[in-house]
């Protein structure tokens, strides 16, 4: 325990400790400014749509408090079984929560599933900020009018306007979290950054690197799992994953002529898990075709979704 945690009652300096849902349409920048926060990656990344799958608990300290951002997967229309388990994550960790961010991709504005979820908000009680993300990309007059459009819809709090890339506006939002949150201990050691076991977050950077290098339904009919995970003798770690796909279409895909494809993903994967570790690493992937994988409860289980009948 900390001399900090040991603060409590009406001292000034007593810890103040919470979980700050983020959640919004898939793409809006999430995962962004969730490792932005934490200062370090949690969670992935990719241009692409329903990038997070399930709920990433990023830890970040702020002046004394501790802040747990939960990053969520994107909201959406679902359509297959998964991303309705992804979804009701979602709204899962809103429910969770002390406070909840609404965040928008300014440049989208409420155009599509933003929309839809500022009417769902209405019903949930925790208090809510509006965070508009992507300011980068915008003219300030459209952001007024998107804020202004947004907080008429729900009674936010308070409204931020960011870019979790540049980082411009972040310390506010952060000094707001910091004195907003509850007063209490904090719920994780000082220097746990993530809720996300090592095995795992090295299967999520190699599925990040497959959403980067592959297009059009691969990324999505596919899963990555950690199978071993050997500590070496000479100082550096073996890892084997298997990338699950649904076809043996998608297989040849995946592995790309003469594993072209494979051996990209694979060097950036292993290059990144090596820097995280500080440790050498040897990483094998293997594809394999699991027909079914997105109606298995295993693999929602892995993910750490819910399975929905
Ligand atoms: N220009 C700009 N791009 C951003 C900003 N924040 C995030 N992005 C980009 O937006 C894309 C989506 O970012 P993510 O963090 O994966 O979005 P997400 O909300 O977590 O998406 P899902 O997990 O799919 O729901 C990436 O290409 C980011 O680099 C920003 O402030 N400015
Ligand atoms: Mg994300």
């Amino acid at each position: 325990m900390t001399d900090k945690q040991q603060n409590t009652g009406a001292d000034t300096t007593a810890t103040r400790s919470g979980f700050v849902a983020l959640i919004g349409a898939t793409n809006a920048g999430k995962s962004t400014l969730v490792n932005h926060l934490v200062g370090a990656k949690v969670s992935i990344v990719s241009h692409k749509v329903q990038t997070t799958r399930a709920i990433i608990r990023g830890i970040a300290i702020h002046d004394n408090a501790q802040i747990v951002f939960m990053d969520t997967p994107g909201i959406f229309k679902p359509r297959r079984r998964l991303d309705r388990a992804m979804v009701t994550s979602a709204w899962g960790g809103a429910k969770d929560a002390d406070l909840i961010v609404l965040l928008i991709d300014s440049e989208r504005g409420l155009k599509g599933d933003a929309e839809a979820i500022l009417e769902a908000l209405k019903d949930v009680p925790q208090p809510k900020l509006l965070v508009l993300n992507k300011i980068d990309r915008v003219r300030p007059e459209d952001l007024l009018k998107l804020a202004q459009a947004a907080n008429e819809a729900v009674p936010f709090e308070r409204t931020f306007m960011i870019s979790a890339l540049t980082g411009s506006g972040c310390k506010d939002l952060m000094d707001y979290l910091a004195t907003a949150l509850p007063e209490g201990p904090w719920y994780y050691p000082e220097d746990q950054i993530s809720d996300l076991p090592m095995r795992q977050l090295a299967a999520e950077i190699t599925r990040e690197k497959l959403f980067l290098r592959l297009h059009q339904e691969l990324p999505y009919a596919s899963h990555v799992e950690t199978e071993k995970w050997e500590e070496r003798k000479d100082g550096s770690v073996r890892i084997e994953q298997v990338i699950y796909v649904e076809r043996d279409s998608q297989k040849k895909i995946a592995l790309g002529k003469g594993g072209e494809a494979i051996k990209a993903i694979s060097t950036a994967a292993r290059k990144e898990i090596s820097e995280i570790l500080e440790q050498p690493v040897h990483l094998f992937l293997f594809v394999k075709v699991r027909e079914n994988w997105g109606n298995d409860p295993e693999r929602f289980r892995e993910m750490g979704l819910d399975f929905p009948k």
